[in-house]
């Protein structure tokens, strides 16, 4: 029997090596990650394990991929469902400000702490909201309803087995193989020519309306190592000759522990594709949509944190609003003006931003008994030295920065239309969508940090706080 965790840790394998030969730049990101981890181990010993052990780290990936109706997104939650990974968060990138893409996404992801340890793979999911008239035209809602209802994304095999290992934990050894080849092939670039002028007509709406709802396939579009020091990474990538986007996106390098998620990725490549003009002739092109990112995390914000986080990100883009002094702002301009912002508000060690409740931590009996009896209080416990507290790592993703990861590849504005009204589609329409729960990311963290506590007041044998 292949259980889930090991069904997700071998896709994650899988699609690994499929991408590295699709994009070999990827390979490239991925070997200098693991120098960069090597590094930092052989530097700054278990502090370098503090987020994450470094198995967990090496083997840690994270996909995109981008769906174009509700029956595709509700087979893609089969096929993740099949090896443990849940729906959590909801994305609405299409009120973005930065730049607005007409999908709303969620993250399929592990939620238990060991399964999380297991292996972490997730998938950062978008799918199109064909309604928003911001976007789409009603006609053009229906002509590409009739093109995206035509498409068959998944066989329904795979289907078939997700279901079987979703109810049984897991597959024999035969439809375990079968199932993971299945899966992996169904996000294989394809090799099927892509109309010109439809193409055409769905990039001028949005680069990315183009990308899922012009092809009669879907693919990875991107997947991304983990790494313990991303501005090392990103001078060495910068080093070998492969151009990365301006900025790191996420919280600034500053003096105080890593918070939360930090993303760069290297510009979309030209990849060849075939395309079927209007009179019938296939001729080669190329397209510019794939790339490869890195991210370092760091630890898990409560709603309070968020919001301080948030805070600050709108005060840099105040302060960087018309460029430094009217110059284009260089990414290590924008990280000086980000990092000051954050040494005045945020406070610079785990302990603090656990007292200001800030942060996720979970906390453990040390085994030392400091006292005659346990004092009362959290911070007591902590103090005299009767409990340790653990970071919890961020395990989601930021908005903001996801629209900037979109935005930096697109090789169009496209054609928002402002002054015509949305759609709603918020958090419950995507839940009914997928059939399945969709996890808040601050209950599943808080859920961690619960258990802890329940365990450290049975093991000091405490009945309050
Ligand atoms: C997803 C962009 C978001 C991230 O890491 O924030 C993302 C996409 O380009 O499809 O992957
Ligand atoms: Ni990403």
């Amino acid at each position: 029997m292949v259980g889930s965790t090991a069904l997700r840790a071998a896709f994650a394998r899988r699609l690994s090596a499929m991408y590295g030969t699709e994009v070999p730049a990827y390979n490239t990101l991925v070997d200098v990650a693991h120098d960069v981890n090597r590094e930092v181990l052989e530097r700054t010993g278990a502090d370098a394990e503090r987020l994450g052990s470094i198995e967990r780290v090496t083997a840690e990936r994270h996909g995109a991929i981008r769906v174009g109706t509700p029956a595709e997104m509700a087979q893609v939650a089969r096929i993740f469902g099949a090896m443990g990974m849940r729906p959590v968060g909801f994305y609405d990138l299409r009120e973005a400000a930065s730049s607005s893409v007409p999908v709303v996404s969620t993250a399929f992801r592990p939620i238990d702490e060991a399964e999380l340890a297991a292996n972490p793979f997730r998938v950062f999911t978008s799918m199109l909201v064909t309604g928003d008239r911001r976007f789409f035209s009603a006609d053009l809602e229906r002509r590409l309803g009739a093109f995206l209802g035509a498409r068959r994304l998944f066989p329904p095999r795979l289907l078939e087995l997700a279901d079987r290992a979703e109810a049984g934990g897991g597959l024999d050894e035969p439809a375990a193989e079968e199932f993971l080849t299945l899966a992996t092939r169904a996000f294989e670039l394809s090799a099927e020519p892509v109309s010109r002028s439809w193409y055409a007509e769905l990039e001028h709406v949005s680069a990315v309306a183009a990308d899922i709802g012009g092809v009669p396939s879907t693919h990875v579009n991107h997947l991304t190592p983990r790494v313990l020091d991303i501005d090392a990474l990103y001078a060495r990538m910068s080093e070998r000759g492969i151009t990365m986007i301006d900025a790191i996106q996420g919280p600034p390098r500053w003096s105080g522990p890593d918070l939360l998620l930090r993303q760069t990725s290297f510009r979309a490549l030209a990849e060849p594709r075939l395309f079927r003009e209007d009179d019938g002739r296939v001729v080669r092109d190329d397209l510019r949509v794939r790339f490869g990112e890195v991210e370092a995390r760091g630890i898990a914000v409560t709603p309070a944190g968020r919001a301080l986080y948030d805070e600050l990100a709108d005060a840099l883009a105040t302060e960087l609003g018309g460029g430094l002094n009217g110059e284009r702002v260089t990414a290590a301009e924008r990280n000086a003006v980000a990092a000051k912002l954050w040494e005045a508000r945020v406070p610079r060690t785990e302990s603090e931003l656990a007292a200001a409740g800030l942060a996720y931590f979970t906390f453990h009996a040390t085994g030392a008994r400091p006292g005659p009896t346990p004092p009362a209080g959290l911070a007591a416990l902590l103090a005299q030295g009767w409990i340790t507290a653990r970071p919890i790592v961020y395990e989601d993703f930021l908005p903001r920065s996801a629209a900037g990861i979109f935005q930096s590849n697109l090789t169009s504005d496209g054609s928002k239309d402002a002054t015509r009204a949305g759609v709603e589609f918020g958090a419950e329409a995507l839940a009914g969508v997928l059939g399945r729960p969709l996890h808040d990311p601050y209950e599943l963290y808080a859920a961690i940090r619960d258990r802890s506590l329940t365990r450290v007041r049975d093991e000091l044998g405490l009945t309050t706080e």
